[in-house]
């Protein structure tokens, strides 16, 4: 399973990147001048206990770079992972685009991908309740081409006008800054009460897609509806979907509050350490394509970026398949500089008059000007495209290139012409012509108007299990808005969802589901447009399910970089640990021996054994699974430490397999366990095949509701 160690790593960005990067090994100490420098301890001063010296370059030099170290965070998407790898194509797409991305399977095109969440600081725990965004910039042989997705197929808003005000609801109040990397309070839900449009994207957020055990194990999509150009120049409508080949899985909201204290890092380790360990993350790409000529066949507007095309109604064809084989040199340079613009694309793929990715046109560029300093990022070397640039934009700020000749203009004879326009032959682009016969107006298109029927559907097409989890973080994010209106309002337009779920939630509010509400309910309409034109309409049911939507429906046939908590001390049985990582490690699983203190530990035939973490500086959340093997000594040091027994009843409460071997079941006498021991995936002596099984099966979901048993 594990691949080796950045073997297929040295892709020509990759190559590219060493010419920038810079190894101080052997090398002496300088200033920015070359200045070799002997001592960077002390500043110049006037006599050993006088005044430091304006005089001291070094120091003031030292200091300067200091004080401009930080960069502006991003507005959004403030906390990221990133990584590098590649794209190769599985078949020939010509018949739909012209992209070399697309027609060539003998690529491998580079990529750089950088997740992220969408609300908190750049500092803010990886486990926040959020969107996760999805951003590949593929550096192709006709230029960058950037697909800046989200983990979610839908987006709040419907136009791009909307944008400032439901991220100023959601992010910290201006007043107090609190919260911080949290939609529960009260102006994020005052604004999206009073907003439905954003119902869609709002009860993914509710769902586990919220709060994904591992970025290598969510999916991305595109959103918008892009266009793929042939050679012939026609048109198909297109949506892109990344699978990820681990499948989709999540962690509990209980795990989330606790992993964010224990380690709130923990999607951006989890990426890092698969990578270096040679567990490369894998995604297949998707494609939904549509013909033109269906533009107008379904219930919703392809062009409203909070509607999904049900995968039943258009099936995704997988096309090809991206890996992340290499960790960035550095943060900064590569992860936190990257800028990626939607405006970014190739041949053969083009936008669509989507209002919301008509507004990302101009604001990603527009962000970059003040994040990255002035118009030259393009330069920075994780943004420089692979292929040659050259044009007559000039100057400006951190110009690194030096353009050479007297022109700088087109057209031009003085400079023979140069750089000379490309043919479309040559590849040149030039924008899809499509006709447009309108009137200037500021609207909304009424065949937006249906804000329902999707959040329905959503919510029908899920299992029990997740329904659940939907009802809880519902309760959990308006119990924390203070204000009673906003409560009330949310629980009328859940109502319009599902009339159970709005239910549950009330009694969790001390609340009842109000049957009417001030009207008109969306005010995401101009202060003289008619309500009843704009009012959401009533929910409609153009399909009973889409199963694709449930987590159940993904894989769950792996258990490759799933991490099994070992809780073993001196004189554990080592024969059965043995047989049992072996079998593990053979399909990627990665076992952690934790012990009552560092260092290592003896099995009960004498091999010493490296502790993976002692059980002091670690917790149940941050794992799998649970193996604890017999071995009288071994069992009798671990009862005396109760945080094992807290460990335990964790894992069982968040539905997680536990195989405990001969004396190991005693341990199980002090937990919770012992009221469940014929739990599907609680095994005492069982077969190594099915405790493999169960940490495949990802949690026991049946184990739900006696979870609340445990209070743990
Ligand atoms: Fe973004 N978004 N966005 N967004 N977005 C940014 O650009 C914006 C939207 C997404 O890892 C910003 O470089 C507007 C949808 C990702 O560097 C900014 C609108 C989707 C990232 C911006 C949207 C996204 C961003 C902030 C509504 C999914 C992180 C920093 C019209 C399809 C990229 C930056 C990274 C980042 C604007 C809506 C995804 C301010 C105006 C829809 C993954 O330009």
């Amino acid at each position: 399973m594990a691949k080796e160690k950045n073997s297929e790593s040295q892709s020509e960005k990759i190559e590219q990147l060493k010419a920038f990067e810079k190894d101080s090994l052997g090398k002496v100490l300088t200033t920015n001048q070359g200045l070799k420098v002997n001592d960077t301890n002390n500043s110049l001063k006037s006599g050993e206990r006088g005044s430091t010296l304006l005089e001291d370059f070094l120091l003031r030099e030292k200091i300067t770079n200091f004080d401009h170290e930080r960069i502006p965070e991003r507005i959004v998407h403030a906390r990221g992972s990133g990584a590098h790898g590649h794209f190769e194509l599985y078949e020939n797409l010509e018949e739909f685009t012209k992209a070399g991305i697309f027609t060539d399977t003998k690529r491998k095109t580079p990529v750089f991908v950088r997740f992220s969440t969408v609300a908190g600081s750049k500092g803010s725990t990886d486990l926040a309740r959020d969107v996760r965004g999805f951003a590949v910039k593929f550096y192709t042989q006709e230029g960058t081409w950037d697909l800046v997705g989200n983990n979610m197929p839908i987006f709040f808003i419907q136009d791009a006008m909307k944008f400032p005000d439901l991220i100023h609801a959601v992010k910290p109040e201006p007043n107090n800054e609190i919260p911080q990397a949290a939609s529960a309070h009260d102006t994020f839900y005052d604004f999206i009460s009073r907003t439905t449009e954003t119902l869609h994207n709002q009860i993914w957020v509710m769902s586990d897609r919220a709060i994904p055990r591992s970025l290598r194990m969510m999916e991305g999509f595109g959103i918008h509806t892009f266009r793929l150009i042939n050679k012939e120049g026609k048109s198909h409508f297109v949506k892109f979907h990344w699978k990820p080949v681990l499948g989709v899985h999540s962690v509990t909201w209980d795990e989330a509050v606790k992993i964010s204290g224990a380690d709130s890092d923990f999607h951006r380790r989890d990426l890092w350490e698969a990578i270096e360990a040679g567990q490369f993350p894998e995604w297949e790409l998707g494609l939904q394509i549509i013909p033109e000529a269906d533009e107008h066949k379904y219930d919703f507007d392809l062009l409203d970026p909070t509607k999904l095309v049900p995968e039943e109604m258009v099936p995704v064809k997988i096309v090809g398949k991206m890996t992340l084989n290499k960790n960035p040199e550095n943060f900064f340079a590569e992860t936190e500089q990257v800028a990626f613009l939607p405006g970014h694309i190739v041949p053969g793929i083009d936008f669509t008059n989507d209002p919301l990715l008509q507004g990302r046109l101009f604001s990603y560029r527009d962000t970059q000007l003040s994040r990255l300093g002035g118009p030259n990022f393009n330069q920075i070397p994780i943004n420089k495209p692979l292929v040659d640039t050259h044009n007559n934009q000039r100057d400006g700020l951190m110009q690194t290139e030096i353009p050479k000749g007297q022109t700088a203009y087109f057209p031009n004879s003085l400079g023979g012409g140069c750089p000379h326009l490309a043919k479309m032959a040559e590849g040149g682009f030039t924008s899809y012509e499509e006709r447009i016969d309108a009137k200037k107006i500021r609207t909304r298109s009424e065949s937006f108007s249906d804000h329902f029927s999707q959040p329905a559907l959503f919510y029908r097409s899920l299992k029990p299990w997740e329904q659940q989890h939907i009802m809880e973080a519902y309760s959990f994010e308006l119990g924390k808005c203070k204000q009673q209106d906003i409560q009330e309002r949310m629980l009328y337009i859940i109502n319009q969802i599902d009339y159970k779920l709005a239910e549950k939630v009330a009694d969790n509010l001390g609340l009842k589901v109000p049957k009417h509400i001030e009207k008109p309910i969306n005010q995401a309409i101009g202060a003289d447009a008619d309500p009843n034109k704009h009012e959401p309409s009533n929910k409609k049911n153009y399909l009973d399910e889409s199963p694709a939507l449930s987590q159940t429906k993904s894989k769950y046939n792996t258990i490759a970089t799933r991490q099994i908590a070992v809780l073993a001390a001196d004189g554990f049985n080592e024969k059965q640990y043995k047989k049992l990582a072996d079998a593990f490690e053979k399909e990627g699983a990665q076992l952690k021996i934790i012990a009552p203190h560092g260092g290592s530990i003896k099995g009960d035939a004498g091999q010493d054994y490296k502790v993976h973490e002692s059980i002091i500086t670690t917790e149940s959340v941050l794992y799998d699974a649970v193996y604890i093997p017999g071995g009288k000594a071994s069992v009798k040091w671990i009862q005396k430490m109760k945080k094992y027994v807290k460990f335990i009843n964790e894992a069982f409460k968040h539905c997680k397999a536990i195989a405990v071997e001969d004396e190991a079941e005693s341990l199980l006498e002090m937990t919770y366990v012992t009221d469940y021991k014929d739990d599907e995936a609680v095994f005492i002596n069982g077969s190594t095949k099915a405790f493999r099984d169960a940490i495949a099966q990802h949690r026991n979901w049946n184990r739900l509701p006696v979870t609340d048993n445990v209070p743990a």
